[in-house]
């Protein structure tokens, strides 16, 4: 051990400690501490008064440091040692937590008896939410929402037309059959809230607001696209109502989600993130980052998985250890789990407004698992041969639209003349056609919608250095 340059307090220079013990680690600060002040005022000045003055600044503006940063960790819920504080609850505790009571199911265990046995564990002290749980639906708002789905079914039958004549290019994944998780589930939010999701995101862009224009100018790779055509059909943006894509690696947005959640709390405000993912999406390690620190810093976020039962095509019992999902994504981080029919639009709505209401009473994120099933292969390109005709037969007469419109119907809501839905049997399997008002005026649309994206301008050539967050590489002559 050198004494050259030793602290005058300690008479300890270069050495770090080894032993961690807590007299040692004291001795150790102080040592740190001095050089520390020592070397400050070396560079301020040599004469007394400059010392102290240095030194008394260099104390202040750490003093400072150390209050933000004592700030910083009060939403969190933790003081400077990493001790919870009163009000906010230990992981262990949080392990308790139970659904909004009223929610429509109950939590949803499978697995075997083994695996179920500490989850009952889980479940044997509950904290019952304080959220409130009132939801209703108006006409107006089933309309709405019947109408929005409407819109996404014939904006991709259309947008598919429009790939097929070669006026699109690149990927391409359809969201047809799975339209009442994105209405239903956005429907509930506020204005204020953020919505992401992986790249089938065709759906949720226009249930959040987006225009058909702008949707299908981006496809064609337009100027006047939602992303100036340089994101396509993975890539949809619209920062102004809030929805931030459109991501195509499967899972990477998930950590993104809980950021934003964590910018609500950090800055006392009250919007909610709401996140769509597939059930591949459940096998990915950032998945399970995310939901850890979700859970344990109770952020007001809401993961989705829609289970369409199919990551490309391979059906989730081959590729998830357990089916219940519940169990993966909900249970195991302590946040409530609750598996639902996702194409029951209004189920979707109740169940998303109450996790959103749990989230903005500080109660941290839920776990929805939304049962679906998708019309189409995995992208355009996947002829879905992995499944039987009669599989998509079944799935078909079951269409959510027609199912939804047949309850409006049923209520008394749905005027005679607005939507006809005919599940037709050609050529030996079922289709779905739509008449009547409403189609007529969403047919409209989507047809303004390809007119304007044909005349919109193609983005020139030095829009791909602009919208980056890197400074672009010019390559030199
Ligand atoms: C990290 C990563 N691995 C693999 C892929 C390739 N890939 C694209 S989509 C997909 C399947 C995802 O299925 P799922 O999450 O169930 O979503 P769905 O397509 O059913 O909506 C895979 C493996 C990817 N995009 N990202
Ligand atoms: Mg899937």
């Amino acid at each position: 051990m050198s004494m050259v340059g030793s602290c005058p307090m300690c008479f300890v220079s270069s050495w770090r400690p080894r032993v961690e013990s807590r007299p040692v680690r004291l001795l150790w600060g102080c040592h740190r501490l001095s050089s520390l002040l020592r070397r400050s005022a070396a560079s301020t000045s040599t004469s007394p008064p400059s010392v102290f003055l240095g030194l008394y600044g260099k104390m202040s503006w750490l003093l400072g440091k150390f209050r933000d940063w004592k700030a910083s960790l009060q939403p969190l819920g933790i003081d400077p040692l990493g001790r919870f504080v009163d009000g906010v609850v230990s992981p262990n505790q949080a392990r308790t937590s139970r659904p909004p009571s009223g929610s429509p199911m109950p939590l949803v265990f499978g697995g075997t008896a083994q695996e179920r046995e500490p989850m009952a564990q889980v479940m044997s002290s509950p904290t019952e939410s304080k959220a409130a749980t009132t939801f209703n639906v108006s006409p107006d708002q089933a309309l709405t929402w019947l109408r929005q789905m409407l819109l996404i079914r014939r904006f991709e039958e259309r947008a598919e037309m429009m790939y097929q004549k070669k006026k699109i290019a690149g990927f391409f994944h359809q969201y047809s059959g799975q339209e009442p998780v994105a209405v239903g589930s956005i429907g509930a939010l506020r204005d204020e809230d953020y919505v992401i999701t992986a790249y089938r995101d065709h759906g949720h862009a226009l249930a959040r607001g987006m225009s058909a224009r702008s949707g299908m100018a981006e496809l064609l790779g337009k100027i006047d696209g939602c992303s100036r055509g340089k994101g396509g059909s993975m890539h949809f943006f619209d920062a102004k109502n809030r929805f931030l894509g459109g991501h195509a690696i499967v899972a990477s947005h998930l950590p993104l989600a809980a950021g934003v959640a964590f910018a609500s709390k950090y800055r006392n405000e009250s919007f909610v993130c709401i996140c769509y993912f597939g059930d591949g999406a459940m096998d990915q390690g950032s998945l399970h980052e995310a939901f850890n620190m979700a859970s344990l810093w109770k952020l007001p976020v809401i993961y989705v998985v829609e289970n369409n039962g199919m990551s490309m095509g391979t059906h989730l019992h081959r590729h998830s250890c357990l089916t219940d999902l519940t169990v993966r994504g909900g249970t195991a981080y302590g946040m409530p789990g609750i598996a639902i029919d996702g194409n029951d639009i209004e189920l979707m709505a109740r169940t998303t407004f109450d996790a959103a209401e749990r989230a903005r009473a500080g109660e941290g994120p839920t776990f929805i698992e939304a049962h679906t099933y998708r019309f189409k292969g995995h992208s355009i390109s996947d002829a879905a041969k992995y499944r039987t005709p009669e599989e998509l037969d079944k799935f078909t007469k079951a269409d959510p639209i027609a199912r939804y419109a047949k309850v409006l119907r049923d209520r008394g809501w749905l005027a005679d003349g607005t939507l006809k839905v005919e599940v037709r049997d050609a050529a030996g399997r079922s289709v779905v056609e739509f008449s009547g008002s409403m189609f007529e005026e969403v047919k409209a649309e989507v047809d303004d919608s390809i007119e304007f994206a044909e005349n919109s301008p193609e983005p020139g050539l030095e829009t791909l250095y602009e919208d980056i967050t890197v400074a672009p590489f010019v390559p030199q002559e």
